[in-house]
């Protein structure tokens, strides 16, 4: 897991370099999802297929970029499921990005996951990596061009803020009561339509909600299970906060069947996804 996470960090600077200096990030002149943005992603895409195809413990690995598994070593242990570039629609605004992977033995499934990591490009190059059952640790990159720890991240039991994907306009009635009712308890609102660096403020920040609901015009969600929902779910496990589906149970347990399979979720502290379990009427659940 160790030799994962250092790879990981080996791909950091490079894909941070790749959107910082080459001409990919922008979209001039054509529609708002443009080609270069679709480099950008092809592009990272390509350079962790080639990087974590070095190391001889990756039995396979699963791009959300690609239909298809990808066979890498036969005798290797973990399959890598890996989200390249997450937010790559708002790279052209200059917000900030990420990389999620989640680091699977044997079937990629929420019990078969033991290992995930995200690395966000903002301000600042940042890792987060989560061994389950044990810890989530933070990482800041530097000057001297290596990773160094930070801390080992510790939610609270409530926080402050409140991160609610999706289209208002298409929420559910429980959805939409649940989140008036934090903004009227006094929660305020932190979206940047990012998922990385929406998720990794309400966890450095030791607390508050993100969610994507099923919604009318996404009753599955939009956020893939195995590349961005379950590495997540761990990261957030492993801190001490909680991760659950729209029925209240915990995102860990949940069995995909498609690797591209969507999955409505909500991370977050106790006390705000206790509050919504009891809105969502599942409060027994998980
Ligand atoms: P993408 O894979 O097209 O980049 O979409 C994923 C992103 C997530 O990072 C983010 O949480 C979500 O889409 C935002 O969706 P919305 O704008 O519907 O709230
Ligand atoms: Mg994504």
């Amino acid at each position: 897991m160790l030799t994962i996470f250092e790879k990981i960090k080996q791909i950091a600077p490079e894909i941070d370099k790749m959107i910082k200096e080459e001409d990919l990030g922008y979209s001039q002149n054509c529609n708002a999802t443009g080609d270069e943005q679709l480099k950008l992603d092809v592009a990272s895409d390509k350079l962790i297929e080639h990087r974590l195809k070095e190391l001889s413990l990756v039995k396979a690995i699963i791009s959300e970029e690609k239909e298809d598994v990808i066979p890498v070593h036969e005798n290797g242990k973990y399959t890598i499921c890996y989200d390249p570039l997450d937010g790559s629609s708002i790279v052209d605004v200059n917000l900030s990005v990420g990389s999620i992977f989640g680091i699977y033995e044997g079937e990629p499934s929420g019990d078969t996951l033991v290992g995930a990591a995200y690395i966000i490009y903002g301000p600042r190059l940042e890792m987060i990596t989560a061994v389950r059952g044990k810890h989530t640790r933070h990482y800041k990159y530097g000057n001297s061009e290596l990773f160094t720890e930070v801390c080992d991240i510790m939610m609270k039991d409530k926080g402050k803020i409140c991160a609610p994907g999706g289209t208002q306009k298409y929420w559910y009635p429980e959805h939409k009561e649940f989140i008036k009712s934090l903004f009227d308890e006094g929660y305020r609102l932190r979206y940047s339509g990012g998922m990385v660096p929406d998720l990794h403020q309400v966890l450095l920040k030791g607390g508050g909600i993100f969610a994507y609901p099923p919604a009318e015009d996404k009753p599955k969600g939009k956020l893939r299970a195995l590349f961005e929902a379950l590495p997540f779910a761990l990261i957030f496990e492993s801190a001490g906060g909680m991760a659950i589906d729209d029925k209240g149970e915990r995102l860990l347990d949940s069995s995909p069947k498609h690797h591209h399979d969507t999955i409505p979720c909500f991370f977050g502290s106790k006390y705000e996804i206790e509050r919504l379990k009891e809105a969502y009427g599942v409060a027994n659940n998980g």
